[in-house]
């Protein structure tokens, strides 16, 4: 009947405006095409998506130190260490799976046959080992700044570094007015800050600070309330914006996605083994989100995935637009909370930290990618090189922020580790942001289920907990 229909419209109203603005996107973005823009022309035309950018990110900060603080300061240790547990385990088991799947997708597609073609242009890209990466995760984790860590991460290289001391010595002693300068010239090697990589916010490193900060002030008795009411307060005044910004997101997401295509390169050197490249991604990021998760949430839980899913539409195009899970957090946790009804002790528990880490999607693209690019290269990779591709992927996954083709920064470990050229990525730049929004899609969904299924896992411990503070508690 009419009022169903009303009804329906009104329930679903902004899952209807986002999806229409992605279909809009892409038709507006085609049709403009032809006009050939210039660049000044294209930023100009997509600033509305750069204004929804801008948005989603200044919520990122404030949202994950206090979702994080309130989330373990609501728990106990006992209940946040078995959380934290599955939540380990749930992580590391679904990054296996995807990093499996690449891997499996490209050997058997094999886009990378035949001699390598050259699209891309060729640019020397920086080399970090494998293992000084490793160092410089575990460095992020304890930043030593908390204010420099809501603006950069830290990325090292080791080098040789030229410094010029001039050493002026001022003669006063005779009153003379001549200065001798000497110049000394000293070479000495040293951790040299990568300047072009120390990009955005240091995730990892506020939710390990937060998480600690959180799990000590929920401990504590009277002299915790006064935080624990200021960052629960601060969670919810977030919040609030947050639902003041998804109105404009349809609009924000329309144009992001316009000027995108407005802007990509020319379709025509797609074909060949990009073109493979680029349907074989697909199809390995599509298998992890559509059949894998989906089967695990089922096997789990016992509830219908697709349903769980069908509540996550806003946040998985959101996704899709802004390429960046950390700028889609606002939105994954309100369809989370608001749509799929999860306990707030969870998400606001397992999001930051999903966001930061879990990133299922990009670590099936980095395995994927290396080995493409050693097919293009028609290197042979043997079962050890293959296990080091696995492994340097889940943590170049980890290490990856959540903002745009953060993946493909990450990937010089991975090549590096096998001895691939790291100038190769360049091969894969055409396509990379494209790819990157499958991938990020795939990264959000990831976390979202995540916090169903641990939710499901947890309910005993969120129960007894409820009986304990004296909340309602549905009977089972
Ligand atoms: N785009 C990133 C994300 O937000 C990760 C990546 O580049 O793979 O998930």
């Amino acid at each position: 009947s009419k009022e169903d229909v009303q009804a329906f419209f009104k329930k679903n109203a902004f899952v209807l405006f986002t999806v229409a603005a992605v279909v809009l996107g892409v038709i507006l973005g085609f049709s403009l095409r032809p006009y050939k823009m210039s660049y000044r022309e294209v930023k100009y035309f997509s600033f509305p998506g750069e204004v929804l950018m801008r948005m989603l990110q200044m919520l990122v900060l404030p949202l994950l130190v206090s979702s994080l603080i309130t989330g373990m300061a609501a728990l106990d240790s006992k209940a946040s260490g078995k959380m934290g547990m599955r939540a380990v385990i749930y992580y590391m088991t679904t990054t296996i799976i995807a990093v499996f799947i690449g891997i499996l997708i490209v050997l058997i597609i094999h886009p990378g046959k035949g001699s390598k073609a050259e699209f891309g242009k060729q640019q020397t890209i920086e080399q970090i080992s494998p293992a000084d990466a490793f160092l410089d995760l575990i460095r992020n984790m304890f930043p030593p700044n908390l204010v420099q860590a809501c603006t950069q991460q830290f990325k090292t290289k080791y080098g040789k570094r030229t410094v010029h001391l001039t050493v002026t010595i001022n003669d006063t002693f005779f009153n003379s007015t001549n200065n001798t300068q000497e110049v000394m010239e000293i070479t000495r090697e040293e951790m040299i800050p990568i300047p072009g990589q120390v990009n955005g916010l240091n995730a990892l490193g506020l939710v390990v600070f937060s998480m600690c900060f959180g799990l000590i002030i929920g401990n504590m008795k009277e002299q915790g309330q006064l935080l624990r009411e200021f960052f629960d307060g601060l969670n919810e005044a977030i919040m609030q914006l947050v639902a003041i910004i998804m109105w404009y997101a349809p609009i924000g997401i329309l144009f992001l996605i316009a000027g995108k295509i407005v802007e990509m390169d020319d379709l025509t050197q797609m074909g060949g083994q990009l073109g493979m490249y680029t349907i074989t991604v697909i199809i390995g990021l599509m298998i992890h989100a559509v059949l894998i998760l989906p089967m695990l949430y089922f096997v789990i839980t016992r509830q219908n995935p697709f349903v769980f899913i069908a509540g996550l539409l806003q946040a998985l195009v959101t996704a899709l637009g802004t390429s960046s899970s950390s700028a889609t957090l606002p939105v994954t946790f309100k369809c989370l909370e608001e749509n799929n009804k999860i306990d707030k002790r969870i998400t606001r528990f397992v999001l930051p930290v999903g966001a930061t880490i879990n990133m299922d999607g990009t670590a099936l693209y980095e395995a994927l990618a290396a080995i493409f690019i050693a097919q293009v290269n028609n290197m042979e990779m043997n079962f050890g090189q293959i296990i080091t591709i696995s492994i340097t992927a889940t943590a170049a996954s980890i290490g990856a922020a959540g903002i745009p083709q953060a993946g493909l920064v990450t990937m010089v470990i991975v090549l590096t580790s096998v001895g691939l050229p790291t100038d190769d990525i360049t091969l894969i730049i055409a396509v990379d942001w494209f790819l990157d929004r499958l991938r990020t899609t795939t990264n959000v969904l990831g976390d979202s289920i995540g916090a169903g299924i641990i939710e499901f896992l947890s309910r005993h411990e969120l129960r007894s907990k409820d009986v304990e503070m004296g909340n309602a508690v549905l009977e089972e």
